[in-house]
Parts: structure tokens; sequence; C-alpha cells
């Protein structure tokens, strides 16, 4: 018999509190019940379902980590535990899921006014509101700095010029926190909140993608989008404005990616317990054991990284490098276990029925976007040594 304890190892649930667990418990339920039967169309179709996002809703997993307008209000231990069952079933759905949270509504709860927090926060916690985080530009990607997206100032507002590109949630998003460089200040990167009806805007979708099917992506593409100025968030002027909502997202997709590596390791023991090759099932060989012992081994360290972070992010205590940390570590581990993974299934791992190689493909655009494996490296090397080596 194997071990009781194979798929937990370094007893992670014991590790957490009682509501940690209980909501890790409804996460699950939902994924496995309602997400998991859909994915494979969806998936096929290239389709997201807007109506996923009222059943997160429901549940109170959009904005979870917020207090008050209509959020849970719950750690962010909990947070990347809801991530982790989500990409469990698929990355582009734990992109909606923290998009959504810690892309648009975390900017809002931190910088925006109590206005803007009323407007917004609660109809996007519903989700019956979607929103999406434009940053990246043609010519902006690793380096956001070079972002050409202007606001220039007139009569009660702002009008906003330049294109985001692969931005998800964009062609159906109700609105987008769009990061643009401000004329009149020098410069100053700031964030504003854009409907999707202004004049101005358009969101064509971004077609024929291999990874995040399940998942829409799009452009922003402005010209002279009027947005008022009760629609800048007030509170945050600077890159650190994006990249302190990065923080968040770069930390849950942590978690999501082990979510997603935990799938692929264990579809891989489990045919590998049920394929017979040499009259023995193929998990009876020693490659194939030591191929699950290094998945194993990896997905224990990196959802005991992921909870050390989340600890301290909880208790105010985290530094953006252990973030950096565990996202590169995390989704470079996730992307190697389900090539693995692919492999071990033989012919049958490039079947969508089995569902690896879809994880695989997702996991490619996991490693880049946030930041990809090397950015991340390179966030690390200046921690380290204090010498910038991007330019
Ligand atoms: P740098 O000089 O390092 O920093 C500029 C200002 O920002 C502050 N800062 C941070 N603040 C909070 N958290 C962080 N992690 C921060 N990192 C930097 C910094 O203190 C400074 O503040 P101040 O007050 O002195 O002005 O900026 P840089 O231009 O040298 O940046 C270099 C680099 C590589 C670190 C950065 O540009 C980077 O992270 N590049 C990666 C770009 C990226 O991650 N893009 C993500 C786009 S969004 C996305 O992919 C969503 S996918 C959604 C989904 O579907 O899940
Ligand atoms: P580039 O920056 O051009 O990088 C290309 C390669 O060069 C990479 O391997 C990179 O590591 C390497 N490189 C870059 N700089 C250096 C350096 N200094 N030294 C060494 N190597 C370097 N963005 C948003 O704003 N919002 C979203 O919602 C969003 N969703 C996305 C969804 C999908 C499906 C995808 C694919 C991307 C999404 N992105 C989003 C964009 C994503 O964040 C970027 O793709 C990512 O930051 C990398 O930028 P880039 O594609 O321009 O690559």
């Amino acid at each position: 018999q194997p071990a009781s304890c194979w798929d937990d190892i370094l007893m992670l649930d014991a590790q957490l509190g009682d509501e940690e667990r209980m909501v890790t418990s409804t996460a699950r339920d939902f994924c496995q019940s309602q997400l998991q039967p859909r994915i494979l169309t969806a998936n096929r179709d290239a389709c997201f379902d807007p109506a996923i996002m009222l059943e997160f809703g429901e549940l109170g997993l959009l904005g979870a980590t917020i207090e008050g307008y209509g959020c849970a209000g719950v750690n962010y231990v909990t947070y990347g535990l809801i991530a982790r069952e989500v990409e469990r079933v698929d990355s582009g759905y734990r992109s909606a899921m923290s998009v959504q949270s810690s892309l648009v509504m975390h900017p809002i709860h931190a910088f925006g006014s109590e206005a803007q927090k009323q407007q917004y926060l609660p109809k996007l916690a519903s989700g019956e509101w979607i929103g999406c985080f434009g940053l990246t530009e043609p010519d902006a990607g690793s380096d956001p700095a070079a972002m050409r997206t202007r606001a220039t100032k007139t009569d009660g507002g702002y009008l906003l010029t330049g294109t985001k590109t692969w931005i998800t949630n964009a062609p159906i998003a109700d609105v987008a926190i769009v990061w643009a460089k401000v004329s009149d200040e020098d410069d100053a990167i700031r964030g504003f909140i854009v409907k999707s009806d202004s004049k101005g805007l358009t969101t064509p979708e971004i077609k024929h993608k291999l990874s995040l099917k399940a998942s829409i992506t799009g452009q922003l593409i402005m010209d002279g989008v009027f947005v008022s100025d009760e629609d800048m968030l007030p509170d945050v002027s600077g890159l650190k404005g994006p990249f302190s909502c990065l923080n968040r997202a770069r930390y849950g997709i942590a978690w999501g990616s082990m979510g997603a590596a935990e799938f692929c390791w264990h579809a891989a023991r489990q045919y590998g317990l049920e394929r017979k090759q040499f009259n023995r099932p193929l998990a009876q060989t020693q490659l194939y054991q030591t191929k699950l012992a290094n998945m194993q081994t990896e997905i224990a360290l990196g959802l005991q990284g992921a909870l050390r972070v989340g600890r301290l992010i909880d208790s105010n205590q985290f530094e953006p490098a252990m973030i950096s940390l565990i996202k590169r570590n995390n989704c470079a581990k996730a992307l190697d276990i389900a090539r693995q993974a692919r492999d071990m299934h033989g012919g049958n791992g490039i079947s969508d029925e089995y569902h690896v190689m879809r994880h695989m493909l997702n996991l490619e655009t996991v490693n880049t976007y946030e930041g990809t494996y090397d950015v991340h490296g390179l966030i690390l090397g200046r921690a380290q040594t204090g010498l910038q080596a991007f330019f």
C-alpha cells in the first residue's frame, strides 16, 4: 500500500488554520465539481465563460483578502490556497480570478478614493463586473518603464492614448486599470480606471493562442479616451503602483502553479499504476519512480515556500524579492513537472483528454507573464548584489 501521506509528505495541511482549511475545501469542491467538467470544451473552443466570474463571486473568491465592500476578508495564505485549487483545473481560470483580485480590486482598494471603492469593489467582488489590468505594451514588456501610453490633462480629466497588449480579459472587461505616463507630472506613472464603453477605446481579442486558451486575452487600444479626474487612482504615483499589485498576483501564481503541478504529478502516478508494459505497471520501474519522487520533492518544497511567504505577507514582513523567488522557482518547476508528466503518459499524453499537455502549454505562459523566469532572476540578483543588471 502507498504511504498515507504520499501526497502531503511535509504535512502542509496540518500547518493550516481551521478557516484556511475550510475555504480550501469549499474552493476544491467548487473547482472539481463546476470547473473541471467544463475545461476540456472551453480549452478546445478557446472560450472563457464570463459566468464563471459570477460563480467565483458567489463563493467569495474575488478580492478575497479585502475587508468590507462585499469581500470575504481572508488572509493571504487562504488566497494562495484558493489559487492552488483553481489552477489545479486550469491556469486560465486562476488568471481570471487573480487578475480581478490582485490587479484590479487591490489597486482600487489600496490606492483608490472612498468613492471609487464604493463604486467599483462590490460589483467586482460579485463578478457582475469583470476587470483587467493594462501594463504591458507592444514595446514595453519586461521593461514597463518604457511604456508609451500617455495621459494628457484636459478639462475635468485626462485623455489617454496608447496601446496595451497581452491583456487578460480585455475583450470582456467592464473596467480596465490602465497605467500611463502623465505628461503634466514629469511623466510620472499613474493608474486610471477606464470604463469599457469609453469613446476611443477598442479591445480586440488576440486569437489563436496555443497556451491559456480557456482565458481570453486582448489589447486595449486607446485613442484620446477621456477619463474623469474622479477615475484616476489618487494615492499612488510611479511604478511602485503596478509593481505592488504584481507582488500579490505573483504570490498567487506561486501557489497556483503548484496546483497545476500537483494535477500533473497525480495524473502521472495514476497512469503509471494502471498502464502495464513489459508485464509490469510503469510505476514499478525505477525510472518512473524516480520521476515521481522528483515531482513530489519539488511540489512539497514549492508549497512550503509559498506558505512561508504567505505567512510573511500576513504578518506584514515580506520583501518583493521573496515573491520573485517563489514565483520564479515554482513556475519553472511546475513547467518541468508538466513536461515530465506529458512524457510519462506516452502517446496518450498528447491527447487533451489526459489534461497534462494542456497544463504544460498553460505553464509556458505562467512562466512568462508577471515577470519572466529570467527577469525574476535579475530581480534576485540585484537584491543580493545591489547591482542593476537589466541594462
Ligand atoms: P525599479 O527601479 O526597480 O522600481 C521602480 C519603482 O518601483 C518600486 N518597486 C516596487 N514596489 C513594490 N513592489 C515591487 N515588487 C517593486 N519593484 C520595484 C521601486 O522601489 C521604485 O520605487 P520608487 O519610489 O523609487 O520610484 O524599476 P525598473 O524599471 O528598474 O524595473 C525593473 C523590473 C525588471 C524589476 C520590472 O520592470 C519588472 O518587474 N518587470 C517585469 C514586468 C512584469 O512583471 N509585467 C507584468 C505585467 S502584468 C501581467 O503579466 C499580468 S498576467 C495576468 C494573469 O493573467 O494572471
Ligand atoms: P520581453 O520583455 O520582450 O522578453 C523576451 C525575452 O527576453 C524573455 O525571455 C525575457 O526573459 C528576456 N529578457 C527581457 N529583458 C531581459 C534582460 N534585461 N536580460 C535578459 N533577458 C531579458 N500583461 C499585462 O499588463 N496585463 C495582463 O493581463 C497580461 N496578461 C497576459 C496574458 C498572457 C496569455 C500573456 C502571454 C502575457 C500577458 N501579459 C499581461 C504580458 C506579460 O506580462 C509579458 O508577456 C511579460 O512581462 C514579458 O514581456 P514580453 O512578452 O514583452 O517579453
